[in-house]
């Protein structure tokens, strides 16, 4: 058998492997709710309708990096690069001895006895990706039929979409009556107010809405000005305030398709107290809220 070999893009940025050990201590329990792996390819080979092809980042490094930075558990969500082949995030899952769980891509015509072996692997929820520069989307059918899918798994649904098509994707968003949580903020142009109208429909979202979480993550991915990320301060510091029980955190290590800068990992979780102000906010946003979404059972 030959097997696959594959070439990150030529302008892909390799993860930081030397992170500095941030000056903020993590408290005890507390979770990594966003990050990836990616590979390794020779054993997990990237998919073939991929929009981009990573350099391997494997669940050695990721476990790795958990112990540097002093998270104890990981949520590992599928990488689009690995399409609705979930066997790399799995093999994490299992690895990691019950401390990371997990968010799977999945087709609609899955059996539910592999539903099963994925939740006994730890998965507790689907991602359904609308950024058009990583996926095709699907029409709205194809996410119902996978909602009618995981209800009796009673797991929830990580949606990641550009701040431009919330408005687009309002009414399918809003039909959803299993928790929703939404990556990165749903993406805002941080140079816009954070009291303007683009982030205001997110807010509403939110506010009218309780099933809604967010993810106040990638102030690299979402920064105009760069490290130390001060333009993404208010809107990440607004939403963990405003909705204290519905944010988690995580580092989206191994930081796909950034093309400006690499992040300092330790830098990273040195951002978490200019948002997560008090004891009280982070315990809620890095232990509670995350053991509440992913570990309700233990
Ligand atoms: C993220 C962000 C990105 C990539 C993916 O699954 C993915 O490929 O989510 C991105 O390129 O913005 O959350 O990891």
């Amino acid at each position: 058998m030959t097997t696959q070999t594959f070439t990150m893009d030529p302008d892909w940025l390799v993860f930081d492997p030397h992170p500095s050990t941030p000056e903020f201590v993590l408290p005890f329990g507390a979770v990594d709710a966003h990050c990836h792996v990616f590979g390794p390819s020779e054993q997990f080979p990237f998919a073939p309708e991929r929009k981009y092809t990573p350099c391997d980042a494997g669940k050695e490094k990721l476990f790795e990096l958990r112990d540097h930075l002093g998270f104890t558990k990981n949520v590992v969500v599928q990488a689009t690069c690995h399409g609705s082949d979930n066997a790399a995030m799995l093999d994490a899952l299992r690895a990691s001895r019950g401390r990371a769980r997990g968010v799977a891509t999945i087709e609609p015509d899955i059996s539910d006895a592999e539903l099963q072996e994925m939740h006994d692997a730890g998965v507790r929820g689907v991602r359904f990706n609308y950024v058009k520069r990583l996926v095709d989307p699907e029409p709205d059918a194809y996410y119902h039929r996978i909602i009618d899918k995981i209800a009796p798994l009673d797991w929830h649904v990580v949606v990641y979409f550009e701040a431009s098509d919330l408005a687009q994707r309002w009414d399918f968003f809003t039909s959803l009556n299993t928790t929703v949580v939404v990556d990165h903020m749903g993406r805002p142009d941080v140079s816009q107010p954070v009291n303007g109208p683009e982030f205001g429909l997110f807010l509403r979202l939110m506010r009218e809405h309780e099933n809604f979480w967010s993810k106040v993550t990638c102030p690299e991915r979402l920064s105009v000005t760069g490290p130390p990320y001060d333009d993404v301060v208010p809107f990440a510091r607004l939403v963990t305030e405003e909705f204290p029980d519905r944010v988690l955190w995580g580092t989206d290590w191994p930081h796909p398709n950034l093309k400006s800068h690499m992040p300092d990992d330790g830098k990273l979780v040195d951002f978490i107290p200019r948002i997560a102000t008090t004891n009280d906010l982070q315990q809620r946003l890095l232990v509670t809220n995350p053991n509440r979404l992913y570990w309700k059972e233990n």
